[in-house]
């Protein structure tokens, strides 16, 4: 292949539900390609995405995995993500990288939770997908109601382009719609959901499909290619992947109807890396995402994000866990790169304009704290956490050196699970973690105002007047300044409105304080006495006052959720709710099953989902999602231990600053 040529490169992304079958399609795929000689499986632990070590004893994925395969000409770089919700600041970091999706959907359990927001999330980046439709020589496999199912729940714009033969024992396949045997009777009703959803696409093909009731094969398949592209239609296939049926088909359409990655030509270096490894020989590997112009080994390339350079040593292919210097990365490609000790993730390479924004889909709601079993670990605890860290940046380590304590950001168990796992595995180390506690926030209660003249001990000159008030909820911190720059230079203004965020970082409570805005209505620098840092030891002052004086509210995180459960454990099932204060409309009845929806506070509910599970004899189904943040009620009390000196306490606040300032 040639290395710059991008056509032939193809950036694919496997996502589902929990257990839909993403390792083990991944792994059939990397057989047929004969990019692997035998073929593993998760089950027995063997599969080439699932390698460490609580991947293969526990059977599930915990990381995403890319490898890289090729397949007609074409070179695939392909992500398998986990699927368990625990799990998704690793979806969400693949999903920035991805030009192409793979969304699989189990035949028998169909439309599940976190396939609704891998699905929202693909919608709102614009990603072409692919939907596989998984498992159906199972037992319950339902193809047609499955892919109602999907037409009703994600896009009436998904449309099959293969019909499957039987389902259950009797599974023996698909066949192309688009082929002679598209023609059998059992294909009808999918040839025709594939016409009807192609035809709305355009009025003139809808009168003539109207008209002759057919669509010429030929340009059905012509057009499926820019349509899924466009994100117009969405293909779906079906298969059997732990029986290896449809692998070679949804090979077939990874190349054909999935874009490849759009670059510019000639243009600067511009790149992102979204996963850090670490190796034990080559130290930290940054994988990297390349949208413009190419690096090689011994480059010297300018980290954007944090303003400095770093050479390349060695540029590997991405494979699982073997290494190949390649010694180049064109653009529209992605690889490992060695070399790069600072790298950390979402870090811009070159210049920012190629690469797409960054958003938001993980979102830990659970702090823990980490204890040590033996004092003489405590270093190597804390050494550890740092590099899973950098592995994982939502983990947001605290590390309060003067308590000595550890704390980190989780998304659920069974991820506190797994970090215990690697700790002991990968570091011999045996940690404990705490009770998870909900992380809380604080908002302003009312509108008031925060002062500061920071004139004292000399020398220093910085006086600060703010206005602060509540905001709505979810619009975060505003901020702006009233103040003329003529009494307050523009260097300094920038370096307050730097430091709000960063005093907001911790309330009254030690929570982030959010939903406000904050508006400097005055301010005053000397033109002798001030030093140009002295706005930053401001302004954490100028704000605390301001929250001392006015006083906050806390905010707790929601779940909105959805659930459905044999009729006769309904009303069990409602007082339960309400002891949790929950909220919900009234229950509707539908077949013998009662199916409720409304809202929860993460707080009461973290053991829910197993008692759930119990109180409905596992006949239940519950699908929660993170809902945003709401006030608490007056009675829920919570704080967190304060990381530094609290700047309230202004003296000995000023004190510590200034220590750290002429340390650094
Ligand atoms: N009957 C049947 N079982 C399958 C099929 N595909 C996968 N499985 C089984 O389903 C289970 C889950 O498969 P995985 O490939 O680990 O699923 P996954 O989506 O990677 O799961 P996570 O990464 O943990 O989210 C395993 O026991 C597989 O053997 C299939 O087509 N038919
Ligand atoms: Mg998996």
């Amino acid at each position: 292949m040639e290395l710059n040529d991008s056509q032939h490169i193809r950036n694919i992304g496997i996502f589902a539900h929990v257990d839909a079958g993403k390792t083990t399609t991944t792994e059939q795929i990397l057989y047929y390609s004969g990019r692997i000689r035998s073929l593993g499986s998760v089950d027995a632990g063997t599969a080439q995405t699932d390698f460490l070590e609580v991947e293969r004893s526990r059977g599930i994925s915990v990381r995403a995995a890319a490898t890289r395969f090729s397949w007609q000409g074409v070179t695939i770089n392909l992500v398998d993500t986990p699927g368990h919700v625990d799990f998704l600041s690793e979806v969400e970091r693949s999903l920035r990288v991805m030009d192409g999706a793979v969304l699989i959907i189990s035949a028998v359990e169909g439309v599940q939770a976190q396939t609704e927001v891998i699905w929202h999330a693909l919608r709102e980046r614009s990603i072409p997908t692919l939907i596989y439709m998984n498992k159906l020589d199972r037992i319950g496999a339902d193809p047609l109601g499955t892919l109602q199912q999907i037409r009703r729940l994600l896009s009436p714009q998904a449309a099959p382009v293969q019909a499957p033969f039987g389902a259950e024992d009797s599974f023996s396949g698909a066949v192309s719609l688009l082929g002679t045997d598209g023609d059998s009777e059992e294909a009808t009703a999918y040839l025709q959901l594939l016409e009807e959803t192609v035809a709305e696409q355009e009025e003139s093909l809808l009168l003539r499909y109207l008209d002759c009731g057919t669509l010429p094969k030929e340009e059905l398949k012509q057009m499926l290619p820019s349509l899924t592209r466009e994100g117009e239609l969405f293909p779906v296939l079906f298969g059997a992947s732990n029986k290896g049926i449809s692998i070679e088909p949804l090979m077939q359409a990874m190349v054909t109807l999935l874009p490849p990655p759009s670059i510019v030509t000639d243009g600067p270096v511009s790149g992102v890396v979204f996963r850090i490894e670490r190796d034990p020989a080559m130290g930290r590997i940054a994988y990297v995402r390349l949208y413009s112009g190419v690096i090689r080994n011994r480059d010297s390339v300018h980290n954007e994000t944090q303003q400095i350079e770093e050479k390349v040593t060695q540029i590997r292919k991405i494979d699982g866990q073997k290494a190949e210097d390649v010694g180049l990365l064109a653009a529209g490609d992605i690889a490992a790169v060695c070399g790069w000790n600072q790298a950390r993730i979402g870090d811009i390479i070159g210049c920012a304009d190629y690469v797409p924004r960054e958003t938001r889909l993980a979102v830990p709601l659970l702090t823990v704290q980490v204890r040590w079993s033996n004092e003489a670990e405590y270093p190597a605890v804390v050494a550890a956490l740092q590099e899973l860290a950098d592995e994982d940046p939502l983990l947001d380590l605290q590390w309060l050196q003067e308590q000595r304590e550890l704390h980190l950001k989780v998304m659920g168990p069974i991820q506190i699970e797994v970090l215990t796992h690697v700790l002991n595995n990968r570091y011999g180390l045996k940690a404990v973690f705490g009770e998870p506690s909900v992380i809380y926030k604080e908002t302003p209660a009312q509108a008031g105002e925060g002062f500061i003249a920071y004139t004292m001990p000399k020398p220093c000159w910085a006086i600060l007047r703010f206005h602060i008030e509540p905001g709505e909820r979810g619009s975060g911190i505003t901020y702006s300044s009233i103040v003329r720059s003529e009494r307050l230079l523009d260097r300094y203004q920038n370096e307050v409105a730097r430091s709000v965020p960063e005093a907001l970082q911790q309330g009254l409570f030690g929570w982030e304080v959010t939903d406000l805005k904050v508006t400097l209505v005055e301010g005053e620098h000397h033109v002798w006495h001030t030093h140009p840092l002295d706005f930053a030891v401001a302004t954490p002052m100028g704000i605390m006052d301001g929250l001392s004086r006015i006083g906050v509210k806390l905010l707790e995180p929601m779940l909105s959720f959805r659930l459905s459960v044999p009729e006769e454990t309904g009303g069990k099932l409602m007082n339960e709710l309400i002891l949790m204060r929950g909220e919900f409309d009234s229950p509707v009845v539908r077949q013998e099953r009662m199916e409720i929806e409304g809202t929860l506070p993460v707080a009461t509910s973290l053991d829910f989902p197993a008692r759930f599970g119990s109180l409905t004899k596992g006949r239940g189904v519950l699908a929660t999602f993170f809902a945003g943040y709401r006030e608490c009620p007056p009675d829920v009390k919570a704080e967190r231990v304060r990381r530094g000196v609290n700047p309230l306490d202004q003296s000995k606040y000023i004190l510590s600053v200034r220590k750290a300032l002429a340390g650094s």
